[in-house]
């Protein structure tokens, strides 16, 4: 019998060939928003159903939740799939790149980080890969046609950091963020690398070493990024290939959303440059 972890990121790989198939013809608007007041991109839309239906129908998957809806669509099943269908859609208009992310609970959310059993993301870049973080491992895949092909095994963040990339516009930084930022420019002599979708940004901290985040801003301390669909996720995978995460204060994966839509300031990367954030801001 199939792993059913491996089933579920099997089928997220052969779902994310048919969401690319359509992205060039689904760029407009549509008239809604999601549950985080965002307008959504009629391939968001796209991406979320496509996702539902194909997660659903595999009788381990015991209920559905995304970034796109308000509320978990549950099933019979021990896994509990959370997903971002479409990380960084904003991207589409310029043609920049973009993702899907996955995580896998044993538990239904809003789920603790401890509760994640595995999580991966799909990167809709020149090539589209998907990285999986599943017992202990980071595995990073080609994508071709639906199905999947190891590229790098066990993948392992770098232990000198290159590249790294904040978002938020500058003057909206709390300004002890802002001194860090000054600072580890000056000692880790690091490239800025932001490109507006998050899946894209972390996998070039993940090949080159380096930290990516979403700071709290001086009027919206709560951040941008949601902490079940991209926080807990991103954090597991980076933590897994020996980086580590954190809000600011703590870990991500040792944070527990109350409500399912909550956001949460959101690092990951290299410890060095991690332990030096939560050292320099309050
Ligand atoms: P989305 O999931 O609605 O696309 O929003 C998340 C994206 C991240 O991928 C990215 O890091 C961030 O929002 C970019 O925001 P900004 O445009 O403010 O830089
Ligand atoms: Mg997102």
């Amino acid at each position: 019998m199939s792993d059913p972890i491996e089933t579920i990121f099997e089928t997220v790989a052969h779902t994310s060939t048919d969401i690319q198939g359509i992205l060039g013809s689904r760029r407009s608007y549509e008239a809604g928003h999601n549950p985080s007041g965002e307008q959504q991109l009629a391939a968001d839309v796209y991406a979320d159903e496509q996702l539902e239906t194909a997660v659903l129908a595999l009788d381990e998957v015991g209920s559905y939740a995304s970034e796109e809806r308000e509320e978990v669509i549950e099933d019979n099943g021990t896994y509990h799939v959370v997903c971002d269908p479409l990380d960084g859609s904003s991207n589409l208009r310029s043609n920049n790149g973009m993702g899907t992310i996955i995580g896998i609970y044993d538990e239904k959310p809003p789920a603790p980080g401890e509760a994640l059993l595995a999580a991966g993301y799909v990167l809709y870049g020149p090539i589209t890969t998907m990285v999986t973080a599943v017992d202990g491992t980071v595995t990073e895949y080609l994508v071709e046609d639906g199905t999947r092909k190891i590229l790098n095994e066990n993948v392992k963040l770098p232990d000198d950091p290159v590249v790294y990339g904040f978002g938020g516009k500058a003057p909206e930084w709390p300004d002890d963020f802002a001194e860090y930022v000054g600072s580890i420019e000056q000692e880790w002599q690091l490239k800025l690398r932001y490109g507006g979708a998050m899946v894209a940004d972390v996998n070039q901290v993940l090949t080159y070493g380096g930290i990516f985040g979403y700071p709290m801003l001086k009027e919206r301390p709560e951040s941008k990024l949601r902490l079940q669909f991209e926080g807990h996720p991103i954090a597991h995978i980076v933590a897994t290939a020996g980086g580590a995460s954190t809000d600011g204060t703590m870990s991500l994966v040792s944070k527990t959303p109350t409500e399912l839509h909550e956001r949460s300031p959101l690092f990951v990367g290299n410890q060095p440059l991690i332990g030096e954030l939560e050292s320099t801001i309050e």
